[in-house]
This record gives structure tokens, C-alpha cells and sequence, in this order.
């Protein structure tokens, strides 16, 4: 190569060289980045890089519903400020095009949650008429306490006596019940009654309570086809019903039928970040969504038949650690370690040291494929509705009926890859410990005092301001910002104002990473009044719920605060906002939507795909307040996210006429110095 060719090269390569400090705030993401360079190893860092996004798509007005487009229809400075006259060739206003793609994301967000949620309202009904032997009902108290919200009777009259009936028998109708929420055609949802009164009631009178699942899904398809649904209030309605159908049944039900399964979570101890991995251990990652398989891998891994497997191939052991939310899934019910979030699955293939990488749904990047071969790590698809056609991936079918089987096959797997190991190991030395699972039971159990359980401690610290409020901050990474920057900013800049957070996710991991789920955080980071309840509690101020259908979690804990007393009627009258500061999923799009459904300001970072309709854009951020009481908004900047959340809080607060109590709290020095004596 001439002299001036290869120089080309390089600054070629150096243009596109990422620096991997301005991609993530993680140090253990920074370093795999560096690997990753010296390895020669693309990754989506890079790729977001190179490829910037459409800049029509991204206003949400390209429409692609018929052969007649794509009719793209960007907002130019000419129609901001005079005559918006875009029409598609149909005549579809930006509005209509706007409101049809932003449906058509609830409704693909709403089903892989409900998805998801069918698989286990599946085994679990297949536990209940015992045809598994793998799976059984773990706790009977919750089967008990959702039974009821089926209608299902936990008692049976015998002569006069009233005896408890066999849990089986409770086990198999519940799932019949709950595997029919689905295909349900007329009336409501059974969960629907579990909100606040005053919240179904105006679901009712709105004609938004989801009849079934899979309909309410059909009929955005259906709506949002060429030439049906152009109104698009009209179109945000039937976005409604389908993502309340995801949050208040398709993720509410995945939830409990996984807690009667495989266990309530409860507070527990467990690790988090890259540094979770061994080099001297044969190292699985379990990544998704389900734990339908995982549960079964965690019995498979740890089985002394299998480590002594792994002690014959050279390894002193098995590591069996998460990746999104399968790692939430199995982190609250079990402490196993998580290795990372989102934006880190390529990473830990460039550690060297990942034996095997499963996954079954959700947030798996096609990308995977290409990294575990530039390594010797073996990618396992087991879902039949996830493959990923490279060629390059092994296919082992995980099926209810022989789980642990499959399991086992899966630990074989990667203990026989072992030894072939090629690429230099270099594990980052990050990770921190962190106390999680805090259910609605655990924390009603925690903040309840020893001998009952209630939220009403939790109230009354609401209500005399040592709590100003309570935030949820969930959701995704993104590749198109730094890597969990956001959400650490939005959760310390909520906690240095007594704003107690609600967690999930992808959220739930950045913090983890950064030390904010253990009780000790509470005084480094929060305001005098909430290091003071959760020094006395002994609970992080960041409380990690779970997965990301268990953000049904947050809408119960939310309900169950209502119902306490003292602080309004409705979801909508709390002090309380929510928020995604680097979502990127359509799962994502239904959650807020739901939460908005629900009564909830709900702000999204990065981006929102509304920009290119205004008029669409202002009825999500403010005319749908006035209808279900909770708003969408978007803001990029994350001080500016909790700022707002803040405000809002305060203004619930106001309308409560629990203000004064919050002024007089803050004027109080002495507990300032009490707290710092202490
Ligand atoms: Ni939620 Fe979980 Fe993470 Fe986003 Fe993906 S893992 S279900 S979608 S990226 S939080
Ligand atoms: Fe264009 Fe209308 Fe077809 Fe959409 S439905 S592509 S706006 S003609």
C-alpha cells in the first residue's frame, strides 16, 4: 500500500473511532469500549455513529400504511409558522399519520408484554393441572390473594364448616380464568377493578376499559389500517384501552402468575456490572425477558452434578448472570448477579469470558450473532418466536413439559465451550452490591412496621413532608445518548429533594451500577427528610420493583397509596410522576401510555416521535390531562426532567393542601443537625 493510502486508512479509522468516555458514564462500559477497539469489534456504539436517524421518522410523520407511500411529511419552518396544509396521497393529515404510528407502537409494545405474559399464564396452568413436574405453585398465600380479584373462591362450604379448598384446584381455575383475559371478546378485564374506585369509574364512563387482550391489540392494527381510524383523539382512545390491557392485565397478570410460580420477591442482596463474571469460571449469560427458562437454569447451574461437570473441563465453577430484564427477573427472586444493562450485551462477549449467551425475547440485538463469532462465545436461541438467521446461532427449544431438561442441555453447552476460549480475557474488576425486590407486598411489609403491614407510615411521611413525593423512573437505555448519564441525573437530582424512586428495568440496573440501591445511599444522596425514613427503615431510597412488566408493580403500589388514605381519591391526586430518560422500545410507548391512561405526568427523555404533528404532539401534553388526569411530555435534558417532576409533585401537593407541612419541614435545622450528628 502507497505511503499516502495507508495514512488515508487511518484517519478513516480514526473518524470513526468512538471515544469511549463521551458513550457512557459506566467505567466498566468505557473499558469494553477501548477492548472492543483493540479487538477490532463493532458495536452499536459505533453504528450510532455512523448512521444517523431519519430525520422524517423521527418527527412520527412518515406514513408506510399502503403502497401508495411511504408519504413523508416532514414539519419545515414553512408550515411552523404559516399554512399547514401536508396531506398524504389519502389526504392523511400529520395528525392522523402521527396518531396511527404512535397506536401502532402501543399495540406492538402491549403485545410483547402480553406475549410474554400468555407463556406463563400457559406453564402456570400446565403447573396447576400438574402435566409439569418442573414448575409448581411456590407461594400460596398470592395465588390466594389474586384468586380473589378472579372471582375464584379459596374456601368451600362443608355442612357448616368452611374449609380451605385443595391449592391446586384454586391454581387451575385461576389460570383458566386468567389465560381467558386474552381471547375475551365482551366486558372488562378483571384487574380493572383493582384500581382506585374513582379511577374505573372514569375508565367506565370513558369507554377505555380493555374487554380482552389480543382485541384491544387487533383493533389498533385494525384502526390504524389505510382508510379506517382518521381522528386521531379517537385513535389515542383506542391506545388507551390497549395499553391499560397491558399494564392492569397482560403485564399485571405476568407478574403475579410469576410470583405465584416462582415466588413473591422480597428484599435480597445481589451484585450488579460487568465484574460479576469469572475468568476462572465457566460464565452463563441468561438475556430477555422471561424467566420461565432462566428459573429452570438457575436449578440446572447450580446442581453439584453440573459444577463437578465444569471442574472436569478446567473451570473452578459456574457463574449464571442476567442480562436485562431476564437478570431483573431472577435477581429479585434469587440474587443472582446481573452483568449489565441494555447497551452492555455486546460488551460482555468482548470480555472474552462468556461461555454461552441464552436468550429467549425482547432487546436482543441481531448484532449478538456478529460479536459471539469474532469470540468463541456460543449464542443459544431457545424461544421458537425468536431466531436469529446467521447461521451463526444454536437453537435449543425450551418447552415447559421437559424445562430442566432443556436447561441442563444449555449449562452442558456452554461448559463443553469452556475450553475454547481464544480471545484475551479481560474482565472489568466493576461491581457493586445492591439490596433489591421490593414488590408492593414487600414494601407495604417494610414500610408497615413489624406488626402490620400498610402504606400508611409511608402516607403519613408523604403527607408531613419528610417524603416529598414519589418518582418512577423506568426504562431503557439508548444508544443515541449517554449511556446511563440520564437516568442517574433524573434519580440524584429527585432524591437531593426528597422525591423517593420507584424503579425498573433498565433504570434499575444504571443505579444498581452506580451504588444508589443500598440503604447506605440514602444518606449520600438524599434530602434531610428522606435519609432520615430510610435510615429508620433500613431501605435504599431507590427501591428496585423488577422487570419491565413489572412496572405493573408501580401501578399497584401506586393504587395501594391511594387507597391508604389522606392523599386524594385517585392515582392522579398523588404526589407522584414518572419518567423514561433514555427509552428506545415500543415496549416502552405502551408503559407511559399506560401510566398516563392510569392518571400519571409521564416524561420521556431522548426523543418522541410526535414532533412532526403539533397539533397531535399538544393534545398527548396537554389536552389528555384534562381527560384521564395524567399527560405525556418530553424533555431531553435530565435536570430539567426531574425539574418538572418536582414541580408537579409540588403542585399535587398544593391541591392537597399538604404544602404548608412540606415549608415548615424544610425550616426545621435541628434535624438537619440531628442528621449530620448522627
Ligand atoms: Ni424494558 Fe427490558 Fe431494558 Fe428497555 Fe429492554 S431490557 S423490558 S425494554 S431495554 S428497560
Ligand atoms: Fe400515504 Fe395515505 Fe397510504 Fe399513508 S395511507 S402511505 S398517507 S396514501
Amino acid at each position: 500500500m502507497a505511503p499516502e493510502e495507508a495514512k488515508l486508512k487511518v484517519i478513516e479509522k480514526e473518524k470513526k473511532q468512538i471515544k469511549p468516555e463521551d458513550k457512557s458514564v459506566d467505567p466498566a462500559t468505557i473499558k469494553m469500549l477501548y477492548k472492543a477497539q483493540a479487538d477490532g469489534v463493532e458495536t452499536i456504539f459505533d453504528r450510532a455513529e455512523t448512521m444517523k436517524a431519519c430525520a422524517i421518522g423521527i418527527q412520527g410523520t412518515c406514513c408506510k400504511n399502503c403502497s401508495q407511500g411511504p408519504c413523508r411529511l416532514p414539519l419545515t419552518k414553512k408550515e411552523a409558522e404559516g399554512e399547514d396544509s401536508r396531506k398524504g396521497l389519502c389526504g392523511a393529515t400529520p395528525e392522523t399519520i402521527a396518531a396511527r404510528n404512535f397506536a401502532r407502537m402501543v399495540a406492538a409494545g402491549a403485545a410483547a408484554h402480553s406475549d410474554h405474559g400468555r407463556g406463563v399464564a400457559e406453564v402456570f396452568l400446565a403447573a396447576a393441572r400438574k402435566e409439569t413436574k418442573d414448575y409448581t405453585i411456590k407461594d400460596e398465600t398470592k395465588l390466594k390473594a389474586i384468586a380473589g380479584d378472579f372471582g375464584v373462591a379459596t374456601t368451600v362450604k362443608e355442612g357448616d364448616e368452611e374449609k380451605e379448598r385443595d391449592i391446586y384446584s384454586i391454581a387451575v381455575e385461576v389460570g383458566e380464568k386468567a389465560l381467558g383475559e386474552w381471547g375475551k371478546q365482551e366486558g372488562e378485564i378483571y384487574y380493572a377493578r383493582r384500581a382506585p374506585q374513582a379511577r374505573y369509574e372514569l375508565w367506565k364512563k370513558l369507554g377505555i376499559i380493555p374487554r380482552g387482550i389480543d382485541r384491544e391489540i387487533v383493533e389498533i392494527m385494525h384502526r390504524t389500517h389505510m382508510g379506517v381510524d382518521q381522528d386521531y383523539e379517537n385513535i389515542v382512545k383506542q391506545c388507551s384501552r390497549a395499553a391499560l390491557a397491558d399494564g392492569w392485565a397482560g403485564s399485571m397478570m405476568a407478574t403475579d402468575l410469576q410470583d405465584v410460580l416462582f415466588g413473591t420477591p422480597y428484599p435480597i442482596r445481589g451484585q450488579i456490572n460487568l465484574g460479576v463474571l469469572k475468568e476462572d469460571h465457566v460464565n452463563i449469560i441468561v438475556h430477555g425477558h422471561e424467566p420461565l427458562l432462566s428459573e429452570m437454569i438457575v436449578v440446572a447451574a447450580q446442581d453439584p452434578e453440573m459444577i463437578e461437570y465444569a471442574r472436569t473441563k478446567g473451570a473452578k465453577g459456574i457463574v449464571l448472570a442476567g442480562m436485562c430484564c431476564t437478570a431483573n427477573e431472577i435477581l429479585v427472586r434469587h440474587g443472582m448477579p446481573i452483568a449489565g444493562n441494555y447497551l452492555q450485551q455486546e460488551l460482555a462477549i468482548i470480555t472474552g469470558a462468556v461461555d454461552a449467551m441464552v436468550v429467549d425475547v425482547q432487546c436482543i440485538m441481531e448484532n449478538l450473532a456478529n460479536v459471539a463469532a469474532c469470540y468463541h462465545t456460543k449464542l443459544i436461541t431457545t424461544n421458537p418466536r425468536c431466531k436469529i438467521a446467521s447461521g451463526k446461532t444454536i437453537h435449543i427449544e425450551f418447552d415447559e413439559h421437559h424445562a430442566l431438561e432443556d436447561a441442563r442441555k444449555i449449562v452442558k453447552t456452554a461448559i463443553d465451550n469452556f475450553p475454547n476460549r481464544r480471545a484475551e480475557v479481560l474482565i472489568p474488576k466493576e461491581k457493586e452490591m445492591m439490596v433489591v425486590g421490593f414488590s408492593y407486598e414487600a414494601i407495604n411489609y417494610h414500610l408497615g412496621g413489624t406488626f402490620r403491614g400498610s402504606y400508611t407510615p409511608l402516607n403519613d411521611n408523604i403527607i408531613n413532608g419528610r417524603i416529598r413525593g414519589i418518582g418512577g423512573v423506568v426504562g431503557c437505555n439508548n444508544a443515541r445518548t449517554m449511556h446511563d448519564s440520564a437516568h442517574l441525573i433524573v434519580v440524584k437530582e429527585l432524591l437531593k429533594n426528597d422525591v423517593i424512586v420507584l424503579t425498573t428495568g433498565c433504570n434499575a440496573m444504571a443505579c444498581g451500577k452506580a451504588g444508589l440501591l443500598t440503604p447506605e445511599a440514602a444518606r449520600v444522596y438524599c434530602g434531610p427528610g428522606l435519609a432520615e425514613v430510610c435510615d429508620a427503615v433500613g431501605i435504599p431510597p431507590v427501591l428496585h420493583m423488577g422487570s419491565c412488566v413489572d412496572n405493573s408493580r408501580i401501578l399497584m403500589a401506586a393504587t395501594e397509596v391511594v387507597k391508604a388514605g389522606g392523599l386524594g381519591n385517585d392515582i392522579s391526586d398523588l404526589p407522584a410522576a414518572g419518567c423514561a430518560p433514555e427509552w428506545m422500545s415500543e415496549k416502552a410507548i405502551s408503559i407511559g401510555h399506560y401510566f398516563v391512561a392510569s392518571g400519571v405526568y409521564t416524561i420521556f427523555g431522548v426523543t418522541l416521535p410526535v414532533e412532526g404533528a403539533p397539533v397531535f404532539k399538544d393534545y398527548l401534553f396537554n389536552g389528555l390531562e384534562k381527560i384521564v388526569g395524567g399527560k405525556w411530555d418530553l424533555i431531553e435534558d435530565p435536570y430539567e426532567m426531574a425539574r418538572k417532576m418536582i414541580a408537579h409533585i409540588d403542585a399535587k401537593r398544593k391541591a392537597l393542601g399538604i404544602d404548608k407541612a412540606r415549608e415548615r419541614k424544610l425550616m426545621d435545622m435541628a434535624d438537619r443537625q440531628k442528621l449530620k450528628a448522627a
